[in-house]
């Protein structure tokens, strides 16, 4: 194998680096996803931009060998259990998600045995062990048409996102018992500073993920997934929009419309000083991470992700009942 051009990572420029990227990745027959949700310069170097389940899916469909996963540690998990043979690397294993931290597996458990007649119908935005002790895995995307196919008699129990939970049950009519998780990002937007936001943008269309709660939601012309607020945005050339969503896909709806306007929704922390509603953990990868796991140092702050092949059969089996129902 050739020795590697650089030894030190802090020698790289950027432009160095997507070059090492770029390399590595031929000589180890890697496919490179990136979360809309990423940094732009990893967006740049990415094969595919997507969602989670989108992502893992056009992983599995290549033949690569090695699958770096820029997003969250769940996202990863997803790939590796739909791509059981390829080798799953992450740029840090501290990249967590804080609705995944928001059901822990144990408590999960109980709880799934207070409700012995119900079945659990759980966002792709869990854990591996949450996904194994559920029956149907849904995403913001197919989660209407999923929930429409089961009987109405059958009690359900919906997690871990509470505010997706209780949007799902008004669009659909149901009445799903919801654990009560949430997303730091969309949880915490400042519904004074939405409206602060509409009334100096008037013209402006606002578009909402559905794991904002409620209160905000009524403010919103659009709500849906990440791919529904894309093409939202790209059958609305040259409008205005407020984005209450984690603001790194307004690189993407940028090249979707280019002529359009976009404000992102701050929110207010403790001390009263508005900020805008990055992910801290999608904002831990960096090129130079990337590069570093591609390298293998097992040292720096990713690795490989390593499922038991036990906990990962048990997840499959539900995520693929979501595929055959959506
Ligand atoms: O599953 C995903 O990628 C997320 C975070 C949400 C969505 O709506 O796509």
């Amino acid at each position: 194998m050739p020795e590697p051009k650089f030894n030190k990572t802090q020698s790289l420029s950027d432009t160095d680096l997507v070059k090492e990227i770029a390399r590595l990745k031929q000589e180890q027959n890697a496919v490179i996803l990136a979360h809309f949700y990423q940094d732009e310069a990893i967006q740049e170097i990415a094969d595919f931009v997507g969602d989670s389940l989108d992502l893992s899916r056009k992983a599995a469909a290549t033949n690569a060998d090695v699958i770096v996963f820029c997003g969250v540690k769940f996202m990863a998990e997803v790939a590796k259990i739909l791509s059981p043979g390829k080798k799953v690397l992450i740029p840090d294993f501290k990249a967590g998600c804080s609705l995944e931290e928001s059901c822990p597996p144990k408590q999960f458990a109980a709880f799934k045995q207070q409700h012995p007649d119900a079945i659990v119908v759980t966002y792709i935005n869990c854990s591996a062990e949450i996904k194994a002790l559920s029956d149907i895995i849904v995403t913001s995307t197919n989660a209407k048409k999923i929930i429409d196919q089961i009987p109405l008699t059958q009690k359900i129990i919906f997690a871990p996102d509470q505010h997706l939970g209780r949007y799902l049950n008004k669009i659909t009519g149901r009445d799903m018992i919801l654990w009560n998780g949430s997303c730091i990002v969309h949880e915490q937007f400042s519904e004074k500073e939405l409206v602060k936001l509409t009334v100096n943008h008037r013209e402006a269309l606002v578009i909402a993920h559905p794991e904002c709660p409620e209160n905000l939601l009524t403010h919103a012309h659009h709500i849906g997934s990440t791919s529904s607020l894309l093409k939202f945005v790209e059958d609305h050339q040259g409008q205005e929009f407020i984005v209450l969503t984690e603001p790194h896909i307004i690189y993407q709806m940028r090249q979707r419309n280019k002529t359009a306007k976009f404000y992102d929704c701050p929110f207010i922390d403790k001390a009263g000083c508005s900020m805008c509603n990055n992910c801290p953990y999608m904002g831990l990868n960096n090129l130079e991470k990337v590069y570093e796991v591609m390298k293998g140092e097992a040292s720096k702050a990713g690795g490989e992700l390593v499922l038991d092949e036990n906990l990962r059969a048990r997840a499959e089996k539900p995520l693929r009942k979501m595929l055959e129902m959506s």
